[in-house]
């Protein structure tokens, strides 16, 4: 029943953004989701991104896979462009998208199943390539879709809802993207909207890999006592590193800042991340200290939530490939096929 619309009238009194859209024109069709499901709160911060960033939502590709989470975007950007595509090939269809066009905002949305078990090779490459986009994986540490097997997030030791217990070591997204050379990396929880809103801003105004693993727990399977993905254990033992805001068009600042105080990195395309540094030592442009900051925490049994790792100037997929700019929908015959000869010209120069 996910074609179900919404009704078109609009409250003529509802606030609009500047280009004259309404919170209602971010939306998509009604969700058919679980009542309670942290993906549907993604999606209202999603939204409330979106309209807030003034984006106008035809501008906007999501790009999913299978499963709960990727069902998704079904219910956001309703005249976005959408490719629901198989379990776990998100990123390289993704990836195409944007090299065939990079004229549009990329927005990868993504489960733990999707893409740390049956995607996770895809995962990695995409993390690795500078695809300028927004990748979020709505992590409930469960194949929620098919019913509650244990994903390669599930916390080693717990027990699903049928009493099976979980041998295997999970694995940390958050860890393998900074690993990997992501250049916008943070996590964040479905119930902190607050903390959430500006860290997907912030993303979709990042000119490189952004990734944001949020965690989002499943009511119907993963909601339990012992599950590091469950409200309960979230609200009790995170830890935010900081609190950002984002603020477009102004000049680049950045400052030195002292544990307690703000700091602004200012991103190539010349928006500011405030951030509050509420960690003494934690430098959100620092990916070593990112990464043995994140791993101290956990070790502590502290989930560790924020921007964790920005690299202000990232370089693009584009520039590697010194591909042209004008999508390849807009070029005609003659530039994409420019004959026997210029082939015969590069095959020459691979010999
Ligand atoms: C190639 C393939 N293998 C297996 C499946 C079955 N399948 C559908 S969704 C899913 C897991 C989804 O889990 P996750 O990505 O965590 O999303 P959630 O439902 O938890 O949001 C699986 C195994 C499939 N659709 N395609
Ligand atoms: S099964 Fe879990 S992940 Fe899927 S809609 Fe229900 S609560 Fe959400
Ligand atoms: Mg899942």
């Amino acid at each position: 029943m996910s074609y179900l619309p919404k009704p078109k009238l609009h409250h003529p009194s509802l606030p609009k953004n500047a280009l004259g859209f309404t919170r209602r024109d971010y939306e998509g069709a009604i969700s058919t989701l679980c009542a309670g499901c942290g993906h549907d709160s993604i999606s209202a911060a999603i939204i409330q991104a979106c309209f807030e960033l003034e984006i106008a939502p035809h501008r906007v590709a999501k790009m999913s896979g299978i499963g709960c989470s990727s069902k998704t975007p079904n219910y956001f950007l309703g005249a976005g462009h959408g490719f629901n595509s198989v379990h776990g090939r998100m990123p390289s269809v993704l990836t195409g998208a944007y090299l065939a066009n990079r004229d549009l905002i990329y927005l990868g949305v993504s489960g733990d199943g999707d893409s740390a078990s049956i995607g996770f090779g895809q995962f990695a490459h995409i993390m690795r390539r500078g695809v300028n986009m927004t990748y979020i994986v709505e992590n409930n540490g469960v194949y929620g879709l098919t019913k509650g097997q244990f994903s390669a997030t599930s916390d080693k030791g717990s027990k699903a809802k049928k009493g099976t217990v979980n041998t295997d070591e999970p694995i940390d997204l958050v860890g393998i993207a900074l690993q990997l050379g992501a250049t916008y990396v943070a996590r964040a929880f479905s119930g902190d909207k607050e903390q959430l809103v500006p860290l997907i801003k912030g993303a979709i105004r990042h000119p490189g890999a952004a990734f944001i693993d949020c965690i989002s727990p499943c009511v119907a399977f993963n909601n339990h006592e012992g599950s590091t993905k469950s409200y309960d254990f979230v609200r009790e033992h995170n830890e935010a590193v900081n609190r950002l805001d984002v603020i477009r068009d102004r000049e680049p600042v950045v400052a030195e800042y002292a544990p307690g105080e703000l700091c602004e990195v200012a991103q190539h395309d010349g928006s500011v991340l405030r951030l509050r540094k509420l960690q003494e030592g934690h430098d959100p442009t620092d990916r070593l200290s990112a990464m043995a900051y994140m791993h101290g925490r956990k070790a502590e049994g502290e989930i560790v939530t924020g921007l964790l790792y920005v690299d202000p100037d990232p370089s693009d997929i584009h520039a590697g490939l010194r591909t042209v700019p004008v999508p390849l929908n807009r070029l005609d015959d003659a530039a994409l096929c420019p004959g026997a000869a210029a082939l015969e010209a590069i095959n020459a120069g691979l010999r």
